[in-house]
């Protein structure tokens, strides 16, 4: 209906703004609203505003016709310039289910398979059961079952497709035995056929990974994004003075450096009841109240600027990821410059696509891959750039909700990657992807001071959208 309304207008060289055209589509019949107010107008103007529209109608003090001069409502997923591409908020159709799982992993192989499949070294790959029954050397796609060493130090990956699964040995001798396959990532297997034909001696481990790219290349755009992620706000770690430094910073100078968004990955209060004895360390114990405190804070931020929410594992959402934007009764308390988005979810500013995930699933990425530890989300954050997914591993810290389409799979190569959880502060790039962990505003934790585990806190890493550059602004 509004591409009809538009297209038609469009042919009789009538153009409506943004704002104008939410407005006429509103009406009960709004062709004939559109002609009936250039009717009145002087002349037809290259673009009809609201503006244009109220000088023909408002004298006549009709509401109903006249647009009012207040705001109008933001649309729920589009404001300003910033674009939501992806995300579960509203979409959500799962019950977890058995079927639904299978559904999900389905999704998961099919989708991850595509990209893998485009690539040189997997060309002529077969299917397992196909695989099995050839003598020479053999190519498949699979998603890993399970991953197991054998009494002799072999490493045995169970892998499966849509048609059969099969074993997949790494031979100890092998140089890709140290190699780290998880659990339900979708891999490309190159290898031999023992002879019995019951298992295939893996060579070669094909990885989707993403492109090797220049990375952005400069545009007009005169914007900074800053990063500011698990603010924790209610916790009585929370770095108050930091945060209000921090902010005074953003208000003066933000407009020399085109500060125009801010994106916060999660854990924007610190929640109730997440991890043991929460409430001794909780300044503010109602989870309401402290979504109203962050809102206060966030009253601070110059009306300017776009600042884009999207829950964590602290929040008050349902855990299992994807998670959905906050509830309307949240999202109420806070002023239309904030956009509620779910975990995770691409966004697109400015022309540059900017995948935000809150990190959870970096617990269990540190005790899956070798040689990653809390010390080092950036390496992390590549190892599911290489995997083309942000949570393979069902059943370990990280819930996972069986959507019909799994959320988690990177399907698109962003320009920046963000995520939070971890604490601390960082900036790397992975062929051309701008990585950025952004930092904390709680301080240690008992809890985490228990685990040996040191935050990063009061640090804002900034993107510049033009140029691509990135730097760390530090508030201690
Ligand atoms: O998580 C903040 C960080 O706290 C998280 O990235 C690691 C650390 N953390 C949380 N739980 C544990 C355990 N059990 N062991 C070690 N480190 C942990 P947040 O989501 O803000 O609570
Ligand atoms: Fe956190
Ligand atoms: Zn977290």
């Amino acid at each position: 209906m509004r591409n009809k309304v538009l297209e038609a207008l469009c042919e009789d060289g009538i153009f409506l703004a943004p704002e104008a055209a939410d407005f006429v589509l509103n009406q009960d019949n709004p062709l004939s609203y559109v002609r009936t107010a250039i009717d009145g107008m002087p002349q037809l103007p290259l673009v009809i505003t609201l503006q244009d529209l109220r000088d023909v109608f408002c004298e006549k003090g009709d509401p109903r016709i006249c647009p009012s001069t207040a705001a109008p409502e933001p649309r729920k997923l589009m404001r300003g310039e910033v674009k939501v591409l992806k995300d579960i908020t509203g979409n959500s159709t799962c019950e977890g289910n058995i079927i639904d799982f299978a559904r999900y992993f389905n999704d998961r192989f099919q989708t991850i398979k595509r990209i893998l499949a485009r690539r040189r070294e997997l060309v002529g790959c077969v299917s397992i059961p196909k695989a099995l029954t050839l003598d020479r050397e053999v190519k498949f796609i699979g998603l890993v079952n399970e991953v197991r060493i054998t009494k002799n130090g072999h490493k045995m990956i169970e892998i499966e497709d849509e048609e059969g699964k099969c074993p997949a040995l790494i031979l100890k001798s092998s140089s890709l035995i140290d190699e780290s396959v998880i659990q339900d990532e979708v891999i490309g297997i190159i290898g031999k056929t023992s002879k019995k034909g019951e298992m295939i001696i893996v060579e070669e481990i094909v990885r989707p990974d993403v492109p090797i790219t220049g990375g952005m290349a400069p545009s007009d755009s005169t914007s900074t994004v800053a990063f500011i992620s698990d603010i924790h706000v209610g916790s009585n770690t929370f770095l108050r003075d930091r945060w209000l430094k921090m902010i005074r910073w953003v208000r003066t100078e933000g407009p020399a450096m085109g500060l125009n968004y801010i994106v916060i990955p999660g854990d924007c209060v610190d929640g109730i009841g997440i991890y043991p004895d929460q409430e001794e360390e909780l300044e503010i114990e109602d989870v309401f109240e402290q979504y109203h405190a962050l809102a206060e804070l966030m009253k601070d931020v110059p009306d300017g600027i776009q600042v884009v929410m999207q829950p964590g594992n602290h929040d008050a959402v349902r855990l299992a990821e994807p998670q959905p934007a906050l509830p309307d009764e949240i999202i109420k308390m806070f002023d239309s410059s904030v956009l509620m988005v779910g975990n995770p979810c691409y966004l697109q500013i400015e022309g540059r696509t900017i995948l935000s995930y809150h990190g959870r699933s970096m617990d269990d990425l540190v005790n899956s891959v070798q040689g990653l530890s809390y010390n080092l989300p950036l390496e992390a954050m590549k190892e599911m750039l290489k995997r083309r997914h942000m949570a393979s591993l069902y059943g370990g810290k990280t819930p996972l909700a069986p959507e019909k389409k799994d959320y988690l799979v990177i399907d698109t190569v962003p320009d920046i990657f963000v995520t939070g959880h971890v604490h601390s502060a960082g900036i790397a790039e992975y062929r051309g992807i701008r990585l950025i962990n952004a930092s904390t505003w709680q301080d240690q934790t008992s809890f985490q001071r228990m685990h040996n585990f040191n935050p990063d806190p009061a640090k804002v890493p900034l993107v510049h959208l033009g140029t691509g550059k990135c730097m760390i602004k530090d508030f201690n």
